[in-house]
């Protein structure tokens, strides 16, 4: 036999191939088009007439050796795949090269809303999901028709007594006042829900951060103020801010707030309506009421509060004109949100 051919039928032999790489490395060496096995085919030419034959079948020999030894090896390769007790993956490395995902644009806007705050002296409470009609309703001077203790504002869990998901995160206020005596000063992010047909202008569950600061000679002054640096921090120093009154259940007196509108800087475009101002939160001063509810004195305590959605916080932020793109996990949208806190 031709001593070349000899040698490529050994090393085919003893090729100790284990592993996907091995494997491929096998493939780029006899049987891809670069093998060593077609280079011998080329040497057919060179070969003189009468000894032809012989080294075509040798070549022949080779070839089908190195196919037979390719499929064992996928073979083997298959069979400790299956059976895991020969697997060379070794399950306890790290991963390699995954790709770092980015944090969800709701979770950055809260961590910024909760610094924000947290720098002026409030603290981060938190409270139940499930909430009966008292923390949620009765304690907040929600008359007894309110429209939204109805079936189709709340989603009831039971009635008689009413359970509920809570429709805001005041009900952590109701807590917070009820468990001790003032100063409060603490802002409450949360999920809530309400019974809302899904578009992209409303969804059945959403985020909000509200705020509360009850403690002696508090006045419509520190509301403002508040929320001025608040609007400044967030959109930025050149920020206008703007107090709309309105009626809240919980609030006397009570305002909408409003600031400049970031994208055309108060000249007027789609987003501010052509006002020049686009709505950010709601505010106002509790309510006696609500404070005695909650067993404190309202001869001696006065308070504000304010309330504001995060999904709109972020659009305003980003620009995100559509609700559902929110909690559709499309990674075309998240990982535009790369921004570290
Ligand atoms: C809005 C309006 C607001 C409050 C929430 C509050 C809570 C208690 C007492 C008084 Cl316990 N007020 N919260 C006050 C005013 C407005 O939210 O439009 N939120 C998205």
């Amino acid at each position: 036999m031709n001593s070349k051919v000899e040698s490529v039928l050994k090393e085919i032999e003893n090729f100790k191939a284990t592993t996907e790489k091995e494997l491929e490395e096998f493939r780029l060496k006899f049987i891809s088009k670069k093998s060593v096995v077609t280079e011998l085919f080329s040497e057919l030419k060179n070969i003189p007439n009468d000894q032809k034959k012989a080294f075509g079948q040798q070549l022949n020999e080779v070839k089908q050796a190195a196919q037979n030894k390719f499929k064992s090896i996928i073979d083997n390769l298959n069979s400790s795949n299956e059976s895991g007790s020969q697997s060379h993956v070794d399950l306890t490395l790290p991963p390699s090269g995954g790709e770092i995902g980015s944090l969800h644009p709701l979770t950055i806007i809260r961590a910024q809303i909760i610094e924000i705050f947290e720098r002026i002296g409030f603290n981060v409470s938190d409270g139940p999901e499930i909430e009966d009609d008292w923390h949620n309703f009765t304690a907040l001077n929600f008359p007894e028709n309110h429209p939204a203790r109805e079936m189709q504002d709340t989603f009831f869990i039971e009635r008689n007594p009413d359970m509920l998901l809570r429709t805001h995160t005041s009900n952590v206020q109701a807590r917070l006042m009820k468990s001790g005596t003032p100063p409060f000063r603490s802002i409450m992010p949360g999920r809530v829900f309400r019974n809302e047909a899904i578009s992209a202008r409303a969804h059945c569950v959403f985020h909000q951060v509200e705020g509360l600061y009850v403690a002696e000679d508090v006045s419509f002054v520190d509301l403002k103020q508040t929320i001025y640096h608040f609007a400044k921090e967030m959109f930025g120093k050149e920020t206008q801010i703007r107090f709309r009154p309105s009626y809240f259940p919980f609030t006397e007196p009570s305002a909408e707030v409003d600031i400049s509108c970031q994208i055309c800087k108060g000249d007027g475009c789609q987003l501010c309506k052509y006002t020049g101002w686009v709505e950010i939160a709601g505010s106002g001063m509790v309510d006696p009421n609500v404070l005695e509810n909650c067993g404190i004195d309202s001869e001696k305590y006065t308070g504000f509060a304010f309330g504001m959605g995060l999904e709109r916080i972020a659009q305003l932020k980003y620009q995100v004109n559509d609700l559902r793109l929110y909690t559709e996990n499309d990674v075309r949208f998240l990982s535009q949100f790369k921004t570290g806190l």
